[in-house]
């Protein structure tokens, strides 16, 4: 853990707000994440989630910044940062890099170079968005190989100190990697789920090479971020063709967590409150409205979130839930 000289004024606050794509951010904004098909050019400081939202279209995350925002470039990366934390984003046409193993590997050995000379170097939370996650068979499918190009791009620095992520497909045969990342002046504390087997210790039946990612990190005081999660008990699926009772796994999981959390840090509401933003990501559209009664259920009245279209990582799991929880 980090001494109290390095620990940050204030953690990074996020929100979704509903605001038009061509309105400017303020100069208080660190980054912005927008979602849907939309092909124009993506302003500074943003990124483009290319997944339909199913509910809450319009709707932009937002990261405030702590303090004074500077902007740069390093090689395929850009980035903005504050005194605190830092927004990269890198993306990566996998056929210019001789497919996907290749062009993960090159955009992590990118990220986690930048990293190690950069004033933010420690890696907190990390979004992948690839094209056709599912195809291909057994070890071939493309998720598998992402996490083969992912953890050779790693290396072995990370030890298990590793971010929380969320991987999701799309399918819009671009063939385009997005890797976009938050890292910090401090490290976080990485947490792991008793309810689930560590990503990075599955076993050799998910694939050659674990998915090197957190279960959440937490951010004290007052922030919890959590990776993408599914309903994966252990190491295995929970109810393959039922996505109600996979939503509700995934709420035991989410919970299971937060408890876990509040033992380091009791300034976190025990349940969902106005300080949880919910990405839910559904495989099939139709399952959205059922995802919406759920939700709507479980936050408080207003709360925004978001459900977009997109491909969880096994084939056999139909919905995943993004969840940052923050106190107050
Ligand atoms: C799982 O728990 C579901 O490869 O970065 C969730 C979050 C999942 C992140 C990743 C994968 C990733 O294994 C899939």
């Amino acid at each position: 853990m980090s001494g109290s000289a390095h620990m940050p004024k204030a953690s990074p606050r996020i929100e979704y707000r509903m605001q038009a794509p061509d309105a400017s951010l303020g100069e208080d904004v660190l980054f912005a994440v927008e979602f849907g098909l939309d092909q124009s050019p993506v302003p500074p400081r943003r990124a483009r989630v290319g997944l339909k939202p199913l509910t809450g279209a319009g709707l932009i995350e937002v990261w405030h910044a702590t303090g004074p925002i500077s902007a740069g470039f390093d090689g395929p990366i850009r980035f903005t940062h504050d005194p605190d934390y830092l927004a990269g984003a890198i993306e990566l046409d996998e056929r210019e890099f001789g497919g996907m193993e290749r062009a993960a590997a090159i955009a992590y050995r990118a990220i986690m170079s930048f990293q190690s000379r950069s004033q933010h170097p420690h890696i907190l939370r990390m979004w992948n968005y690839l094209d056709a996650i599912n195809e291909g068979g057994g070890d071939a499918e493309r998720y598998r190989v992402f996490c083969t190009g992912r953890k050779s791009g790693f290396g072995s620095d990370l030890a298990t100190q590793f971010p929380a992520a969320t991987a999701i497909g799309r399918r819009d045969a671009t063939g385009r990697l997005q890797v976009y990342w938050l890292a910090g002046r401090a490290p976080a504390q990485p947490l792991e789920n008793p309810r689930q087997m560590s990503a990075f210790q599955y076993p050799r039946r998910y694939g050659p090479s674990a998915p090197m990612f957190s279960r959440a990190v937490q951010l004290p005081p007052g922030l919890l971020l959590i990776s993408g999660t599914a309903s994966i008990v252990g190491h295995a699926t929970q109810h393959v063709g039922d996505v109600q009772r996979q939503l509700d796994e995934i709420f035991s999981n989410i919970d299971s967590l937060l408890q876990r959390a509040r033992q380091n840090d009791a300034s976190l509401p025990a349940t969902f409150s106005h300080g949880t933003l919910i990405k839910a990501y559904v495989r099939h559209a139709s399952d959205a409205s059922l995802v919406d009664r759920a939700l709507t259920a479980r936050l408080p009245p207003g709360t925004p979130y978001l459900v977009l279209e997109g491909d969880v990582c096994r084939s056999d799991l139909l919905v995943e839930l993004d969840c940052q929880h923050a106190a107050g």
